[in-house]
């Protein structure tokens, strides 16, 4: 087992790392920017080391100041977190190359994963379903118009190096295409430096469903069910739930079977979370996360397992200790993203929290590096705390969510919890009838 763990994030996920490394037994070194001093995550931490100025390209993306600063205090595992260095094949690549354990999947598996068109490659090869499209990039116009006219239109023209919605089109007719692939290409080449597109099918009222697997380095690889994350704005996820409501245990389990042996025939290592698109019953892969991710606690709720501890374990080489057999499904959790965010126009509001009360009580989790007194800087992500629900059934989760929201306090500082207390009160979020689009058009329609 390791030493000592740096933690290259800050946050509630710096917060969430510590938890799971002081069950272990494993000190941490924390890292922060000069903006970040008084963080809770520098506080909670054994040791921290200073990295750089706010910008995030200048500390929390700053590759030699955080290998520095990992030599110095005699770290020898880093956890990346989510977000900024956690999907850099190159940052794995120069942490193995200092003699230091990478949490996390092969430097390898994260390049594959990282361009879509060979994560789609590779999962159409080991039996996953895909969306109609493409079979790698498009080359020429007139390949595309006839593959468009085969599959049917409205199709989506996406890029390889994107993700996030980014780089994204959609040709509604013939004399549409050729545009969409161009402008794909322009937004792609600008943002990621690689202009190669793909072609999908456009899916007009899907679910964003996906699913969380932990594999070790012995070959077993199970999965802990899935989430439903099709409540987004822009990209921009505000609510997930466990179970996801438009499944049954018979079609998580068949997608469980069909991406465990997938990724087991892949030899992949670690956390991984595979996107698909769910319409009409049927599963399409989109794209895979190789990290941990935001909504991770919805999970942990439902099968009573720390994947953090997993993942650590699992980077020291030891193995999963059980099979998928030995993985129950109980209840019904939701996680609700809390930003400091304007909640009718989404502004973020970074400032001085005068008081803060996390809500507690059976079944609620706060993940959270909120204090009062604390100062949201203006420099990162807006998400603040994520608010975690876990009971018997959705409904039961829906009234606890309602009371824990009710119950949380943080003053100085507008966030969207009013925001939430809406979704909730929806009938067509309580149906648990919503495609991707709802949440956009209920936003939309509140002012
Ligand atoms: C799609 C799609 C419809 N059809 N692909 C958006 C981000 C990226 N992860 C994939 N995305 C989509 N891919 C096909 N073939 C619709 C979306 C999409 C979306 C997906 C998940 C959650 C929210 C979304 C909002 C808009 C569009």
């Amino acid at each position: 087992m390791f030493q000592k763990i740096l933690i290259a994030n800050r946050g509630e996920i710096a917060l969430r790392i510590q938890r799971a490394c002081c069950e272990l037994g494993i000190p941490t070194v924390a890292v922060h920017s000069t903006a970040d001093a008084e963080a809770m995550h520098v506080r909670l931490a054994d040791e921290s080391v200073c990295i750089g100025p706010p910008a995030a390209k200048d500390s929390y993306l700053n590759i030699p100041a955080i290998l520095s600063a990992a030599t110095i205090t005699g770290a020898d595992a880093i956890h990346p977190g989510y977000g900024f260095l956690s999907e850099n094949a190159r940052f794995a690549e120069m942490v193995e190359a200092h003699g230091l354990t990478f949490i996390g999947p092969s430097s390898a598996h994260i390049r594959m994963m990282g361009d879509k068109i060979e994560a789609k490659t590779a999962m159409a090869s080991l039996g996953v379903p895909l969306v109609p499209g493409s079979h790698g990039a498009i080359e020429d116009i007139l390949e595309a118009k006839s593959l468009a006219e085969k599959i049917g239109y409205p199709v989506l023209i996406k890029a390889t190096a994107g993700g996030g919605g980014r780089g994204m089109k959609v040709a509604l007719n013939e004399g549409g295409l050729e545009d969409a692939i161009r402008l794909a290409r322009t937004e792609s080449r600008a943002a990621f430096g690689n202009d190669a597109v793909y072609m999908e099918k456009y899916l007009e009222r899907p679910r964003h469903i996906e699913l969380q697997i932990m594999a070790d380095a012995h070959g077993n690889v199970v999965h802990f069910g899935e989430r439903d994350c099709s409540l987004q704005r822009r990209h921009q996820k505000l609510l997930e739930e466990a179970g996801s409501p438009a499944l049954t245990a018979a079609q998580r389990d068949a997608l469980g079977a069909t991406a465990t042996a997938a990724l087991a025939k892949l030899g992949y290592r670690n956390a991984g979370t595979l996107e698909f698109l769910y319409q009409d019953g049927q599963f399409a892969f989109i794209e895979m996360n190789t990290r941990l991710q935001v909504e991770h606690p919805v999970t942990e709720m439902v099968c009573g397992i720390d994947l953090v501890r997993e993942q650590i374990r699992i980077a020291a080489g030891q193995k999963l200790g059980y099979t998928q057999a030995d993985v129950k499904f109980s209840g019904h959790a939701i996680e609700c993203r809390i930003n400091a965010e304007d909640p009718d126009t989404f502004m973020p509001t970074p400032g001085r929290v005068t008081a803060f009360h996390a809500s507690g009580g059976l079944g609620v989790r706060v993940d959270s590096a909120l204090y009062a007194g604390y100062m949201v800087p203006p420099f990162y992500d807006s998400m603040i705390a994520k608010l975690i629900v876990h009971a018997p059934t959705r409904p039961e989760a829906i009234a606890r969510m309602r009371r824990a929201i009710e119950e949380f306090v943080v003053m100085g500082i507008q966030t969207t919890l009013p925001l939430h207390l809406r979704i909730l009160d929806d009938p067509t979020f309580q149906s648990g009838e919503y495609t991707i689009h709802w949440l956009e058009r209920f936003v939309g329609a509140g002012h």
